[in-house]
């Protein structure tokens, strides 16, 4: 019997790798995606398959998690096996600045999913997946985090992340439902949102050294995160729902590296050596080596980082770590792709496109670069 999953965010980083692996698997798979003015579906248009052809497995749907109406129409349409809730508002930084639309996507929008299941009589036979996250530590009360670990979160995002949590903890326990929380921590790829750091990094460096951006404007790169590769951590999202018993899992690789060591590790890719000056706001970053051709751009002494703190947070969490331990035991998980390679995966694609608009650049056909992160 082919399975039925339905993805909320199947527009975003993890939504195009999941559905990528569940199609792979013989999966049917629905994702909601956002009206919007422009095409947002770059991430998955090589998945796309034309709805008029019969036997499409891959279909989307029109939606938003702020509309309980549409998720109820798509779920009794979909019928799904599987739900896996991985659309919200996901910056940090951005939910200070939009906290009650934060709040109603990422935490009502979960109830609405949970709602709209028991409402149609589904919970028995949907199984329902939500992306919880390492933010809910915020503040870490234990080093490393593990899925027993008191949480205090330290953001609009993760407080309504925290009411996800629980409101998935809480449908498990009172309707009996296949409900789980995957505590993931920060991973990443070549289809990170671009004004996520490492993605913020390996993009302004490649523009960097092939002329289009003059320098990367940071935050606080003292933070420490534990990072992995996108693709290792929904392979775990899938085998959460494939259990005897709902559970909660940590998701992590167990090892963290400051911002400032993913920004040396991504100048290294571009044979870029750097050496970090200063203290606190008037630390720089200056090129004091060039190694091979990826960077004609530069010479030694320039400066490529400063720190703007305009990307400081109102609240920060300084430093997450998680113990993958529970995954590898019980689901014997784990991940498989390294940072290190992730990040020079993540430079070799940005190296790439920015080579790209250099070549057009050099022939008039110049494109704005953003330097919003
Ligand atoms: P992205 O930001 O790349 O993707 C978020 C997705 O949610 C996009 O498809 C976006 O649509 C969609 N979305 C945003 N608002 C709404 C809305 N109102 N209604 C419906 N859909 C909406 O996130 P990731 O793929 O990185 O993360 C997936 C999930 O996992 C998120 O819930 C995130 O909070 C969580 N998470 C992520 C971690 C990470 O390190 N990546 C770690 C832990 C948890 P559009 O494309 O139109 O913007
Ligand atoms: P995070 O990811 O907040 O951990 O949330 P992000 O990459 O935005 O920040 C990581 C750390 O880097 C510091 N930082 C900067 N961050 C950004 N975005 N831009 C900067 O210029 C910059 N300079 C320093 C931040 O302060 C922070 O400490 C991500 C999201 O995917 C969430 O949805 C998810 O839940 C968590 O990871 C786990």
């Amino acid at each position: 019997m082919t399975k039925t999953a339905l993805i909320t965010g199947v527009t975003g980083q993890d939504g195009s790798y999941l559905a990528e692996f569940l199609l792979e698997k013989g999966y049917e798979v629905h994702g909601i995606k956002r009206r919007s003015s422009l095409f947002n579906t770059a991430r998955v248009d090589h998945i796309y398959e034309d709805p008029h052809v019969d036997n499409a497995r891959f279909k989307l749907h029109y939606g938003d998690l702020t509309d309980t109406s549409n998720l109820t129409r798509i779920i009794q349409e979909v019928q799904p096996d599987e739900v896996y809730n991985l659309g919200a508002q996901s910056h940090v930084a951005v939910s200070f600045e939009s906290p009650e639309y934060t709040a109603d996507v990422d935490g009502m929008g979960t109830l609405r999913l949970l709602e709209a299941i028991r409402f149609l009589g589904l919970e028995k036979k949907t199984r329902f997946y939500q992306a919880s996250t390492s933010e809910l530590y915020g503040l870490v009360q234990e080093t490393p985090q593990r899925e027993t670990t008191p949480f205090y979160p330290r953001s609009p995002y993760a407080v309504a992340k925290l009411y996800s949590y629980w409101i998935t903890v809480n449908y498990r326990e009172a309707y009996g439902m296949y409900a789980c929380n995957g505590i993931l921590f920060n991973h990443e790829s070549p289809r990170r949102g671009e004004t996520f750091v490492t993605r913020k990094i390996t993009r302004g460096l490649a523009n960097i050294a092939q002329g289009l951006e003059d320098c990367l404007y940071m935050g606080n790169i003292d933070a420490l995160r534990d990072w992995g590769h996108a693709k290792d951590y929904v392979r775990m999202q899938w085998m959460m729902l494939q259990q005897d018993a709902p559970q909660d899992f940590v998701i992590a690789t167990g090892v963290q590296y400051s911002v400032r060591q993913f920004i040396t590790w991504s100048a290294e890719e571009l044979g870029i050596s750097l050496e970090f000056t200063g203290e606190g706001v008037e630390e720089i970053a200056t090129v004091t080596a060039i190694d091979g051709d990826s960077a004609p751009a530069l010479k030694v002494g320039d400066v490529i980082m400063r720190i703007d703190t305009r990307y400081f947070r109102p609240a920060e969490v300084e430093t997450l770590l998680g113990d993958p331990a529970k995954a590898k035991s019980e689901l014997g998980w784990t991940p498989e792709i390294t940072v290190q390679e992730m990040c020079a995966e993540m430079v070799a694609e940005d190296l790439k496109t920015a080579r790209r608009h250099a070549l057009l650049k050099e022939h008039g056909m110049d494109l704005p670069v953003s330097h919003e992160g």
